[in-house]
């Protein structure tokens, strides 16, 4: 029995070793590898490789259009169980997600969780690698926080995930959460934490978070920061925010502006009350007409209408119907490629 533990330490550490070896050497062999499809027009790290931006469009290392659709993790010290290896290989395969949002609060990480944070964080960098999906790094600031007064922290946050991962395809930074402050505060950050980024990880695909909870693009549009392979995000509620905002991003697009819908959520916008599945169809057209890549909150079994399973579920068995929420059944339907309008969930 000690001996079976050790060798299944021994193969632990040897496979990890492995994803990080070939994340440097940029030859990154995942467990499982998809092909992307013209309908779903997805894209995996082991067949597209490295994202970057191209006018307002995601787009793969061979230059085609890239999409990613996927998850988001609520905090990250909060729920840690659903950080898992296996969970994440089966919203890959079974949920055909591409991509996995790792949301680190800053404000866990500064009042002394920065540890607990880089190790959940790690674990589910390595687990979203293992499962082919791209992922989100996101410095998880909200809006009463202006992260120019936390920009030391930032920037370890983010060395020491690159230290560790390298220029790794996987990879995409979210150098900030909804950050508070206006434009220009916003933007005095960006001039210092993308060098920083890039300094390390020259051909990172960076997303910048905009001001009033990610939902005022005018600013970047008269205003862009200064530099290249950035895209600038625009989160919705579906209970909350309709064709007022569709409009403002769809204008900020027509303007030359890359939008990434870095989050968003099936209820209100304080992540709980009501439900809106028609708003959410109404949604999910206008980004798959726009062929924007997104994330959904939240991956977690918090008593909260956007969470997508039951409290009390754990992570080894969220997946099982019983314990999908019907926010959960709705997302798992959209993944798999089905006509928003078309989705009816109980
Ligand atoms: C919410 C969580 C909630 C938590 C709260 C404060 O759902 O459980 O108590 O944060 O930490 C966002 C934020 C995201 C919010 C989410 C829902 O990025 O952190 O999560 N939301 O309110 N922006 C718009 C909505």
């Amino acid at each position: 029995m000690r001996n079976n533990k050790t060798i299944t330490e021994v193969l632990r550490s040897l496979a990890l070793f492995l994803i990080i070896f070939a994340c440097f050497a940029g030859t990154l062999t995942s467990s499982v590898s998809f092909q992307a499809t013209a309908e779903t027009a997805t894209a995996r790290p082991s067949a597209n490789g490295h994202l970057h931006v191209e006018g307002t469009q995601l787009v793969d290392e061979n230059g085609e259009p890239a999409v990613l659709k996927g998850i988001s993790t609520h905090g990250l010290t909060w729920y840690p169980d659903f950080i898992d290896e296996d969970l994440f290989l089966e919203l890959s395969k079974q949920w055909d997600c591409n991509l996995i949002r790792m949301a680190a609060y800053s404000s866990e990480y500064v009042k002394g969780y920065s540890q607990q944070t880089m190790d959940v964080l790690f674990r589910g960098i390595d687990a979203a690698i293992s499962a082919d999906m791209y992922v989100i790094v996101d410095w998880h600031t909200m809006v009463d926080e202006d992260p120019n007064i936390i920009l030391k922290q930032a920037e370890e946050f983010f060395s020491s995930v690159i230290e560790r991962y390298g220029s790794c395809p996987n990879i995409i930074y979210e150098c900030c959460n909804e950050p508070g402050g206006d434009w220009t505060v916003i933007k005095r950050y960006c001039a210092e934490i993308i060098p920083f980024i890039r300094r390390m990880d020259p051909d990172s695909l960076i997303i910048i978070g905009t001001a009033n909870y990610c939902q005022d693009l005018y600013y970047p549009v008269l205003d862009p920061v200064a530099f290249d392979n950035v895209m600038y995000s625009a989160h919705f509620y579906t209970a909350s925010h309709g064709k007022e905002l569709r409009e403002q991003i769809e204008k900020a697009i027509d303007k030359g502006l890359p939008v990434f819908i870095s989050e968003c959520g099936l209820s209100e916008a304080s992540g709980d009350g009501g439900t809106d599945f028609i708003s959410a169809a109404q949604w999910f057209t206008f980004v798959n007409e726009n062929r924007l890549s997104y994330t959904i909150w939240s991956l977690s079994d918090k008593d909260e209408t956007s969470a997508f399973f039951y409290p009390g579920t754990s992570a080894g068995e969220a997946l099982d119907e019983k314990n999908v929420t019907p926010v959960g059944k709705w997302v798992r339907s959209l993944m798999r490629g089905n006509d928003p309008f078309s989705i009816i969930v109980d």
